[in-house]
């Protein structure tokens, strides 16, 4: 399940939309300890699939969110505080915009900064601590730490190095190698745009959190009819149909044949998998075509 951390100073509204995501309502006073539930995604066609089907369940797609504490911006955050931020897949930056005092802008930089900052120190740690001399790391790993520290000095994220660049940093527990958005806590300011991805929202809406959230880790939807339940899956987007099945079950993605796919809008224009079938509408696919973004998706396997 793909884990979003909800990071901002406090009072920027982490908690309430937390809340808003989750249902999940009790709090825990540790500072150190984040809230976790769970968010389900419902997006547009999902409810309007099972509709047509007749079907009598429906499987949201689901989240893991971690509301972290925040700290004042006064005071910043304990180098400590980032360990359980590791394990997170996407980090959303709440700042807050809801009052007449907000001052989005400076926020949402210096909430970028600190994880810039906590960046900086690390690969600088690696690269200089033993009297300027990297220890423990290969040549290539020192070329590539040096490009980092000179994206980091130039105030951007390491999310925009290469796929291969980042698997080759995971070892060393850095924060902006995975994606990062701001959520802009309401409009009562005008907000400037950031070459960081961003949303600014009045009110919460989970689907178009996801939807942003998505955008950002490259991930997509495809949904499943199986009997009278209807499901929707998340992948990332380069995932195979092969890979895709995988996420069902194993044993259909070793079994792996073909799949019969329909893009949710013709679906939805056809009236019913069955018919679309009987006109001839669906689309095969072998193991490594890939699944697009609302597909319906049907396996066969052996
Ligand atoms: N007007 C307004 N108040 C909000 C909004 N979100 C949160 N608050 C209030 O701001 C305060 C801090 O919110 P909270 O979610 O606890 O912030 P956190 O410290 O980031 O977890 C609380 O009193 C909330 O009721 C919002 O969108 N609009
Ligand atoms: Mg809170």
């Amino acid at each position: 399940m793909v884990k979003i951390a909800l990071f901002g100073y406090s009072g920027s509204g982490k908690t309430t939309l937390f809340r808003a995501l989750t249902g999940k309502q009790e709090e825990i006073y540790d500072p150190f300890k984040p809230n976790i539930g769970i968010g389900i995604y419902k997006d547009n066609h999902i409810d309007a699939i099972t509709e047509i089907q007749k079907a009598n369940k429906v499987i949201y797609p689901e989240f893991e969110l971690f509301d972290f504490k925040g700290f004042p911006s006064s005071e910043g955050f304990p180098p400590h505080y980032y360990t359980p931020f590791f394990d997170m897949d996407v980090i959303v930056c709440v700042v807050e915009n809801f009052q007449e005092t907000s001052t989005p802008d400076k926020d949402a930089s210096s909430l970028l900064m600190e994880l810039i900052f906590y960046d900086t120190e690390k690969v600088q740690n690696i690269l200089y601590k033993h009297s300027g001399t990297p220890v423990g790391i290969t040549e290539q790993q020192e070329v590539l730490l040096k490009k980092c520290l000179s994206l980091l000095e130039k105030e951007k994220l390491l999310t925009e190095l290469t796929e291969t660049e980042k698997k080759m940093l995971a070892g060393f527990q850095l924060l902006t190698t995975r994606p990062v958005i701001l959520y802009i806590n309401g409009e009562q300011q005008s907000f400037n745009p950031t070459a960081v991805p961003y949303l600014v929202q009045q009110q919460h809406n989970s689907a178009i959190f996801y939807t942003s959230v998505m955008k950002v880790c490259s991930l997509i939807t495809f949904y499943t009819v199986k009997g009278d339940i209807v499901q929707g899956w998340v992948i990332p987007a380069y995932y195979t149909a092969r890979q895709a099945a995988g996420k069902i079950h194993k044993d259909i993605e070793k079994g792996f044949i073909k799949a019969a796919v329909l893009p949710v809008k013709d679906l939805l224009e056809i009236g019913s998998w069955d018919k679309a079938k009987h006109i001839g509408a669906l689309k095969f696919l072998g193991p490594n075509s890939i699944i697009s973004d609302g597909d319906v998706v049907e396996f066969y396997f052996h």
